[in-house]
């Protein structure tokens, strides 16, 4: 009964996670179902700090100073509801579980309650940062009770990233789903980000004509700006790689089919549930699938496309400029969208989430870690009600500045035939919360006419249907 916390899956994230633990000076029990992994980690990294291995759940829970704490690293869905059945009979009330995987914040919620029942704290962690993250500080975004918390929080600071200003990348999201649900939402933001830049590389690519190597050169320039951020970083990275079999740009080595797990997929999923619209991440989530259907694209090849004039060098360094604008401008959308579904998630299931903390605590660690999260972090402390973060006085000035652009960036790529679903789909969410007037009053008429779902007034209060298949007078509908 030694042992500060205790971790049980010890595949890579788990490894990592229980090494970080060590290597602060924490002392970890470890178990895998497997014992083999448990003693080769002891085995490999032993002299990292202080390790007590344990072959079974029983020993594993005996070794753990009370209240315990233990973290499950098993992967989500049915292997977690089974660990979490085998351990919980071992465990008291005052206990707390973590969850460390990627749950769905739903299966999060439902086990904080079983547990809960049997006097258990259960707490759902987002952790962000992949292998290297766990290791060295991942983003970590608990949720659960505040007592649970409270009993992890050095834990956590010690092995959580450091924020560009030193603060830990961790803080208590709200209970139960909370920290799932806001790991979810990072993860559909990091699909955005990634559609962005994949669309500046198409066309920079295509249209302005510039080779991976030159690419790579705008990516860190635009890196040491306010697109500042690990995945341009790795993006500029990858694009000087060369493939050592061709000899080609790595990039052109690769099959142009994207995969993905399902995180992003569960954020437009929830999106949906909420009504909160995120179509930036529901472009990007459609442009992986759409590129992962070879029938579909083999069938749609001959398709006929516009005849494209070739860009001018001169021009080519101009439009580089302009997509900067855009992606900045794209980018602020992505990431307004993804604050708007926090609210509402919140407002959903009863979470008290800072908004700004969650921007603090992406600022390190996380795939989507970017200078920019320090503005979001700002504009939320400047006004922790923000209705939107395109309506902070900073960033609107910049949509200001960029949005003409912005829109040349869209017109050109379609002139030349080059999709930008990510770039559009963030300029007609702007276009349509500026518009004074939208269609939807049309909306509203058909559906009216066609189904008698009535409509509200400009000029009066209350809800009005028109007699389409009769004398066409309104009537009163409420
Ligand atoms: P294993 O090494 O015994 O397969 C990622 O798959 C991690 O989750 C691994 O450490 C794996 O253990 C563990 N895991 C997966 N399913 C599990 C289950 N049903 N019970 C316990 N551990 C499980």
């Amino acid at each position: 009964t030694s042992a500060d916390i205790g971790v049980t899956g010890l595949a890579v994230m788990g490894s990592n996670l229980a090494r970080n633990l060590a290597r602060n000076g924490n002392t970890v029990a470890v178990h895998n179902r497997t014992p083999a992994k448990t003693r080769s980690l002891v085995e490999d990294f032993g002299d990292e700090g202080a390790f007590v291995p344990a072959e079974s759940p029983q020993e594993l829970v005996a070794s753990l100073k009370r209240p315990r704490r233990l973290i499950t690293m098993v992967k989500a869905g049915e292997a977690t509801d089974a660990v979490i059945g085998e351990f919980a009979p071992l465990l008291e009330e005052g206990d707390v579980v973590v969850d460390g995987g990627n749950a769905h914040f739903a299966d999060t919620r439902r086990r904080e309650r079983e547990l809960r029942e049997r006097g258990i704290h259960f707490v759902g962690a987002g952790i962000s940062g992949g292998e290297e993250g766990a290791l060295r500080g991942p983003s970590i975004m608990p949720g659960g009770s505040a007592e649970a918390y409270a009993s992890l929080a050095p834990m956590l600071e010690s092995i959580a990233a450091e924020a560009p200003d030193g603060a830990p990348c961790t803080t208590h999201v709200g209970t139960d789903g909370a920290g799932h649900f806001v790991k979810m939402v990072h993860n559909g933001i990091e699909y955005a980000d990634m559609q962005l830049i994949g669309e500046a590389f198409h066309l920079l690519r295509d249209v302005a004509g510039y080779t991976p190597e030159q690419i790579a050169d705008v990516f860190g320039t635009w890196n040491r700006g306010r697109l500042d951020s690990y995945l341009m970083e790795i993006s500029a990275q990858v694009l000087t790689h060369t493939d050592a079999e061709t000899g080609a740009p790595f990039v052109d080595a690769v099959a142009d089919s994207a995969e993905q797990k399902g995180t992003g997929r569960w954020t437009v999923q929830t999106a949906l549930e909420l009504g909160v619209p995120v179509s930036g991440i529901a472009e990007a989530v459609f442009a992986r699938s759409l590129s992962g259907h070879g029938v579909l694209r083999a069938a749609s090849s001959g398709l006929p496309g516009p005849r494209a004039e070739a860009m001018e060098s001169d021009a080519a360094g101009r439009f580089a400029d302009q997509i900067e604008q855009a992606l900045y401008a794209s980018k602020l959308v992505s990431y307004a969208q993804g604050w708007h579904m926090m609210r509402a998630g919140a407002q959903e299931y009863d979470w008290d989430i800072d908004l700004g903390a969650v921007a603090a605590i992406w600022r390190g660690g996380c795939i989507i870690r970017a200078a920019f999260l320090d503005r979001v972090r700002a504009a939320y402390a400047a006004d922790p009600g923000l209705t939107t973060l395109l309506a902070d006085e900073g960033f609107s000035r910049e949509l200001g500045r960029a949005q003409g652009d912005w829109r040349a960036v869209v017109a050109t790529a379609t002139r030349h035939g080059v999709p930008v679903p990510g770039f559009s789909a963030a300029l007609s969410y702007y276009d349509t919360l500026r518009a004074g007037r939208l269609p939807a009053a049309l909306t509203q008429a058909q559906r009216d006419f066609f189904g008698a779902h009535t409509y509200r007034r400009v000029d009066r209060e209350g809800v009005f249907h028109t007699r389409w298949g009769g004398d066409r007078g309104e009537e009163r509908a409420d």
